[in-house]
């Protein structure tokens, strides 16, 4: 397998070089593209030294998967060029996500959806993966009627700029073009990205839409708050379900614990309970806190964590080429 690894220099493609080489994952020539700017420096993986090239050339090169986490715009103007050059495409960015023609895959719920058709596959925002799969059994048991998520997102889903203005304020100094509106070091911002007409931001009304569509159904009433905070190992998310259907609590640990890439960490008694700082690193999405909702029938509250860089990104889009190397790539 030919792959191309589009934005290797950013925080996520820096995060994917490093599952392709925690997974071993297999493949026969490796090309990092970045920006103009990046262009020959090297990048070193699996013990093999490979110079970043850019976009042209790697179009040229003909790829059989590509990686994008070069942004929206890129993978607008680019993803068709390569897709219609036979390449696969695993897009990090929100470009694809909900356009119908295309799939929205976390391995564990709907890779098993994948055709050779499928040129362009979007990996989902990194707090609806990690929500979405932490849910995705207890739905298809109990049937899932509303969720209420509120979300607790590291500095580094902003991106370098972001992680740069945490460590000046740090150190009480200022940075020339900060990445939030308003000092995040100390501090929390009552919103990630940018606001929309309704007053919601466009990060809570990914929690809407893509859970929908990778849970396949629009009845699922939605409603989410998403917060940045000064933290680096992960984003948190605190959420309230009601089911349609009764359940035990014993049922749903059981549920959970048989849910493939969750980790069930609930012993507050003894202080076991995820934490971003536990997470940092990790491939797993974490449960704890798992308690009933007696305000409401059928309420259950969660909190889960993940690495919003691993899971969140660069391991979902990882696993998603382990799928395809697996079961597509070996048949076209
Ligand atoms: C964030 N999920 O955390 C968005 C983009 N990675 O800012």
């Amino acid at each position: 397998m030919k792959l191309a690894i589009v934005g290797v220099t950013g925080l996520v493609g820096q995060e994917i070089c490093r599952v392709i080489e925690e997974f071993n994952l297999s493949f026969d020539d490796l090309l990092p593209v970045a920006s103009e700017r990046s262009i020959g420096k090297t990048v070193e993986l699996k013990g093999k030294k490979y110079s970043v090239i850019g976009l042209e050339e790697a179009l040229q090169r003909k790829p059989d998967v590509a990686i994008f986490s070069a942004g929206g715009a890129t993978s607008q103007e680019w993803a068709p060029r390569f897709a219609e050059a036979g390449t696969f495409v695993v897009d990090n960015s929100s470009a694809w996500r909900m356009d119908p023609t295309k799939k929205l895959v976390v391995p564990e719920i709907n890779a098993k959806d994948l055709t050779a058709d499928d040129r362009i596959i979007a990996n989902p925002n990194c707090s609806t993966i990690q929500m979405v799969l932490a849910v995705s059994q207890l739905h298809r048991k109990f049937n899932i009627k509303r969720l209420v998520i509120s979300t607790y997102q590291s500095i580094t889903g902003t991106g370098v700029k972001a992680v740069d203005q945490y460590e000046a304020e740090q150190k009480g100094k200022l940075v020339d073009a900060p990445a939030y509106p308003h000092p995040i070091f100390d501090n929390c911002l009552p919103h990630c990205d940018v606001f929309l007409d309704n007053d919601y931001t466009k990060e809570e009304m990914k929690l809407v839409h893509e859970t929908r569509k990778i849970l396949g159904d629009d009845s699922i009433g939605i409603t989410a708050t998403a917060i940045r905070v000064p933290v680096h190992g992960g984003h948190s998310e605190s959420i309230n379900i009601e089911f349609e259907h009764p359940f035990d609590i014993e049922e749903v640990v059981t549920v959970l614990q048989n849910t493939e890439g969750v980790v069930v960490q609930d012993n507050p008694a003894n202080g076991e309970y995820p934490m971003p700082l536990m997470a940092k690193g990790k491939n797993d999405v974490f449960v704890g806190r798992i308690r009933r909702d007696d305000s409401i029938e059928n309420g259950l509250n969660l909190w889960v964590v993940a690495d919003n860089l691993r899971k969140g990104a660069a391991t979902n889009a990882v696993q998603i080429v382990q799928h395809l190397a697996k079961n597509i790539l070996v048949a076209v």
